[in-house]
């Protein structure tokens, strides 16, 4: 991964944009991918405390990682979005589909009584291929026992759209050391566990993602120091991410 060079010259870096229900994992999985390049804990992407009904993320934030003592970054970003909130209405669910399509600058703030509109300051009238979304990852927690019906709407509206557009998609299953006692014991016995293995077709047929695109991942979320067997897990996710979505931003032109 730390050599990867998108194949379309025009690309910079390849945007990841991840969105899921509140609390899911999505700043935790991008600190995740952080520490593993950096060799060590880091927050850059600030994650909730646990069980916080509110959605922590509410800016269209992009992070970088950056490559070891340089100034240099790599070029894959992660677009971390708001959770999907239902108890304000409709949501971000119009500003997602716009950012799809590269329409929103760098941290806007998301306004769940509006959304935003060509004219407005954070609002870009001609994105660029660069400003575009080239792979959508939806995370989900794998200790959800079902997701709420109006969420799992407003997932399968952006999924839509992102098909429309052509965008590749994957799914990211967490918090996979709490759904399964052997996996908590050993985080190898992931492919192991019968009970992951239900959730996971069960996901399969909620959300419409096939199995070979849902990737369980555990996420760094207590630990204090590195392990080799959750970077393991994070590190497929991220190839896997990665590869879809140079494959979609290489058939990408200049308009
Ligand atoms: N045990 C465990 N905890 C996790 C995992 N992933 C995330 N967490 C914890 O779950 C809580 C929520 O994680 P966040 O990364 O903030 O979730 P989010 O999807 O960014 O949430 P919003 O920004 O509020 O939408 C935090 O306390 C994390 O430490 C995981 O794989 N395993
Ligand atoms: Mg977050």
């Amino acid at each position: 991964m730390k050599n990867f060079q998108p194949k379309n010259k025009e690309i910079k870096a390849i945007r990841v944009l991840l969105h899921g229900p509140v609390g899911a994992g999505k700043s935790s999985f991008i600190n995740s991918v952080n520490n593993i390049f950096q060799g060590r804990m880091t927050h850059e992407a600030l994650a909730s405390f646990k069980n916080c009904e509110k959605t922590f993320t509410s800016k269209y934030t992009t992070y970088k990682i950056r490559k070891e003592d340089t100034e240099n970054f790599y070029p894959f970003v992660f677009t971390d979005i708001v959770g999907l909130e239902v108890k304000d209405g409709e949501v971000s669910v119009d500003d997602i589909k716009l950012a799809l399509k590269g329409h929103v600058k760098d941290d806007y703030k998301f306004n769940p009584k509006s959304s935003l509109s060509d004219g407005d300051p954070d609002y870009i009238s001609f994105p660029s291929i660069n400003d575009r979304v080239h792979v959508l990852v939806c995370i989900y927690d794998a200790n959800v026992l079902q997701i709420m019906p109006t969420i799992l709407q407003n997932m399968k509206e952006i999924r839509k759209a992102a098909s429309d557009l052509g965008i590749p998609q994957l799914a990211i299953l967490t918090h996979i050391d709490a759904a399964c006692g052997e996996i908590e014991r050993d985080l190898r016995n992931v492919y192991k566990s019968k009970h992951l293995k239900k959730k996971m077709k069960d996901f399969e047929s909620s959300v419409e993602i096939p199995l070979n695109c849902t990737l369980p991942v555990k996420n760094y979320s207590y630990e204090i120091e590195m392990d080799s067997d959750v970077d393991a897990l994070i590190l497929d996710a991220l190839k896997l991410i990665i590869d879809f979505g140079d494959d979609y931003a290489a058939k990408l032109r200049i308009p």
